[in-house]
């Protein structure tokens, strides 16, 4: 009885590790803007190959502040409740107040369905992030954390609707949170995700700087996590029962 409920825990556990697996697309930059995983093939526009953080040449993408990166609208990109992005980034001076990592517009004025970028105010770089809900536009930034200029960082968002939640992450650690995000699904459209701006009718909020190794997943880092953790807790009690 006992080594049935254990295995059964094993199995919950091996499937709520692996439910959460589900990189979608992933860019190394490394001499083209290519993805291993799906082929969402990046169209460069402008933008043109340099050096990673580690000083290899040809391993990352530099934009001028007139450059981007389309990957097109798939439907793998449509998210509708969660999503995470991860990016390293090497910002530089830039005249835009709101500068644009990765972003998808709604069609509407200042909605983004998702952007991830960072926001200026004086001589302060916030790390920001935004997600339109129907109906609800959430626009986040840190208010104590903020990246450098002129240097290599990993920045990250993760979204999950059902939990209201976003979370913002440097360089691997979760430095700002909210749980109060407004609205349930988000608002997609048919505008294009694009790297190093936000594509409207033209390029805005274009970013200034190399940017490299870009993952994009369709789930949220923090709730699943929490599950398997739970799981694992619960798997390791019942391990623990049976050889008592
Ligand atoms: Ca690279
Ligand atoms: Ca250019």
């Amino acid at each position: 009885m006992e080594k049935n409920y254990f295995i059964l825990i094993l199995l919950l556990f091996f499937l709520s590790a692996s439910s959460h697996s589900s990189l979608i697309a992933s860019y190394s930059f490394d001499g083209n803007a290519n993805d291993s995983v799906h082929g969402l093939n990046g169209t460069v526009v402008g933008a043109t190959l340099t050096q990673d953080r580690f000083g290899v040449a040809s391993k990352a993408y530099y934009f001028d502040g007139n450059d981007y990166i389309s990957l097109g609208n798939p439907s793998l990109l449509n998210f509708t409740t969660d999503f995470s992005i991860t990016a390293w980034i090497k910002p530089m001076t830039n005249s835009e107040t709101w500068p644009s990592v990765i972003s998808k517009w709604t069609g509407n004025t200042h909605l983004e369905t998702f952007w991830l970028g960072y926001y200026q105010n004086a001589a302060n770089y916030y790390l920001g992030a935004e997600v339109t809900n129907a109906g609800y536009n959430n626009y986040r930034n840190t208010t104590n954390t903020t990246i450098t200029l002129g240097q290599w960082q990993q920045i990250g968002v993760s979204y999950s609707a059902s939990s209201h939640w976003m979370g913002l992450y440097l360089n691997g650690t979760l430095v700002e949170q909210w749980l109060d995000l407004l609205g349930t699904n988000i608002w997609n459209s048919s505008d294009p995700v694009v790297i190093g701006g936000v594509m409207k009718t033209s390029l805005n909020h274009a970013f200034v700087g190399s940017i490299d190794e870009i993952q994009i997943y369709d789930h949220s880092f923090a709730i699943p996590e929490m599950s398997s953790l739970l799981f694992l807790l619960i798997g390791l009690i019942a391990l623990w029962r049976i050889a008592r």
